[in-house]
């Protein structure tokens, strides 16, 4: 089952060489893709040798190969966790039943819109991402921006996989529309929002893979625990890759502390216009980044309240991420206790009340509370190296309310803190807690090709250590 045949097409471990049809279909989609690739990815870099790995199997030892790979010729395949003898749902209604190979017919269309909701953030990211190559801040980096995006490539070949295997022809037109849908585009933009925001500098690249990838992580986890045996697999092996987005996005605003805060001791000042005289990122800018791309990856939980949320756990659908930690799996009588706006708030008290909600309608504020402690880890970790340094300056997560524009807190005025303020508070302060123009001007003005091995930008402090043992100035990309 997972011995892979590099000499076909599309390397596999589903036995695609026994389904004609399906493996044809696939051959069919597969130079649109390659299309896709060489109009919306990072084509300008098409020439270079990339020290890239190649996922080659599922087993946790061995599943990935290392090796200088010019990116169109990079190994897209389609993989999938081995099989779970015995496999049974684990959550909902169904709970206890044996797990299903095939889509159910009553779910197919849930299942379908959640599949191509996951797959089209896939190359939404790699479109964003697509011109930082330009002005990365090292070879180490720059081989890392394109790591990830060929494996958000092979994301998208997993939900295309799904697609085409188990939705017939309407499977077929979901993952061509995925190829024609393209980040910000005013007439065909991606699904959720994040994924047309611009990705203009290293920064945000950051952010968003501390932050949004980080939301991958959760989603993933939740479908891993899906009935739907073919989901569950596919997301299994996807969290693999997914680990080294998020260490690139947690390594990558560790250095930049690191850098400002040699800085700050060394002209021994927090001020912020000497940080960026001498062309480094002052704290308060990186904290305004926070703000704006954790604010902007909660919303892609979903509504606080979701009746689409309730149906999805009870049908066994979607779980929670590592549902096995929980004490009840199924949640039919349970309630949580969920903060939402108090409609009538006349600015005197806190202006959040408690309302009771079935549990199974909470699930989305469920994973999102676990999506935030996640989040916080690296902060008690940025937060210890600027304690160390003699600094009084702490990063924070903001309110999971602040700035929302989905859900119960969806454009309801909140400050950063979490208090309710009135409307016109809001938008006076709101350009001193988000990026303003000036911010990303700044931010972009740093932005400077670095291409010697070893060499970093000025702004950003050298990673710990080199990919897969090699050393930091071994040449990642060959240009
Ligand atoms: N923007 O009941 P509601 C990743 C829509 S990241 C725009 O509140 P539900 C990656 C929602 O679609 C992980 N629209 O929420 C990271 C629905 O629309 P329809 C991506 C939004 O359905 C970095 C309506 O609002 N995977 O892999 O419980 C790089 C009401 O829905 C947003 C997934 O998201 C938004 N932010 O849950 C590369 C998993 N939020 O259907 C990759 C698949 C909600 O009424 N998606 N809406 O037209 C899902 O599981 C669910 O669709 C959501 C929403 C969690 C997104
Ligand atoms: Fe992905
Ligand atoms: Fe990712």
């Amino acid at each position: 089952m997972s011995s892979i045949n590099y000499t076909d097409r599309i390397p596999n471990n589903v036995n695609l060489a026994n389904d004609r049809a399906l493996q044809r279909a696939l051959e069919h989609w597969q130079p649109r893709f390659l299309n896709w690739w060489q109009e919306s990815g990072p084509s300008d870099f098409n020439a270079a040798d990339v020290f890239l790995r190649t996922a080659i199997g599922v087993d946790a030892k061995g599943w990935a190969d290392y090796g200088q790979v010019a990116m169109p010729d990079y190994r897209w395949g389609i993989f999938m966790a081995d099989r779970e003898a015995d496999r049974t749902i684990g959550f909902g209604d169904m709970m206890g039943q044996p797990v299903w190979q095939s889509v159910p017919g009553e779910f197919r269309s849930t299942l379908r819109r959640f599949i191509v909701t996951q797959g089209d953030t896939e190359p939404a990211s790699v479109e964003q991402q697509r011109l930082l190559g330009h002005i990365a801040p090292s070879l180490y980096d720059m081989r890392n921006l394109f790591q990830i995006n060929v494996e958000e490539g092979r994301h998208l070949w997993a939900m295309v996989y799904l697609l085409h295997a188990h939705f017939g022809r309407d499977g077929r037109e979901e993952a061509e529309e995925l190829l024609e849908r393209h980040s910000g585009d005013p007439d065909n933009s991606r699904i959720l929002g994040t994924f047309n925001e611009p990705i203009d500098d290293w920064l945000s690249l950051y952010m968003f893979t501390y932050f949004t990838d980080r939301d991958g992580k959760f989603q993933l986890k939740s479908f891993a625990e899906s009935a739907f045996d073919p989901l569950s697999r596919t997301c299994r092996f996807m969290l693999t890759e997914e680990a080294h987005h998020m260490f690139v996005g947690d390594t990558g605003i560790g250095r930049i502390v690191k850098r400002t805060l040699e800085l700050m001791q060394q002209l021994k000042t927090d001020d912020p216009e000497a940080i960026r005289k001498a062309g480094c990122i002052d704290l308060p800018l990186l904290q305004r980044y926070i703000n704006f791309w954790f604010t902007s990856s909660l919303d892609l939980f979903g509504s606080e309240d979701s009746s689409n949320a309730a149906a999805a756990f009870a049908n066994g659908l979607k779980g929670r991420p590592d549902e096995t930690r929980y004490a009840d799996h199924v949640e039919k009588e349970s309630i949580y206790e969920l903060a939402v706006p108090d409609a009538e708030w006349t600015g005197s008290d806190a202006g959040i009340l408690t309302r009771e909600v079935p549990m199974r309608n909470a699930m989305n504020e469920e994973v999102r509370s676990s999506y935030v402690k996640d989040c916080e880890l690296g902060f008690k970790r940025w937060n210890r190296a600027i304690e160390r340094a003699g600094f009084d300056f702490r990063l924070t997560l903001p309110s999971v309310r602040f700035r929302r524009s989905i859900g119960a807190w969806a454009g309801v005025p909140i400050s950063p803190t979490g208090e309710r303020i009135s409307q016109q508070a809001y938008d006076e302060n709101l350009p001193n807690w988000i990026p303003s123009e000036q911010d990303r001007a700044y931010v972009k003005s740093l932005m400077v090709k670095v291409h010697e091995p070893g060499k970093m930008a000025n702004w950003i402090a050298p990673p710990d250590r080199g990919i897969n043992n090699k050393a930091i100035d071994y040449e990642y990309v060959c240009l």
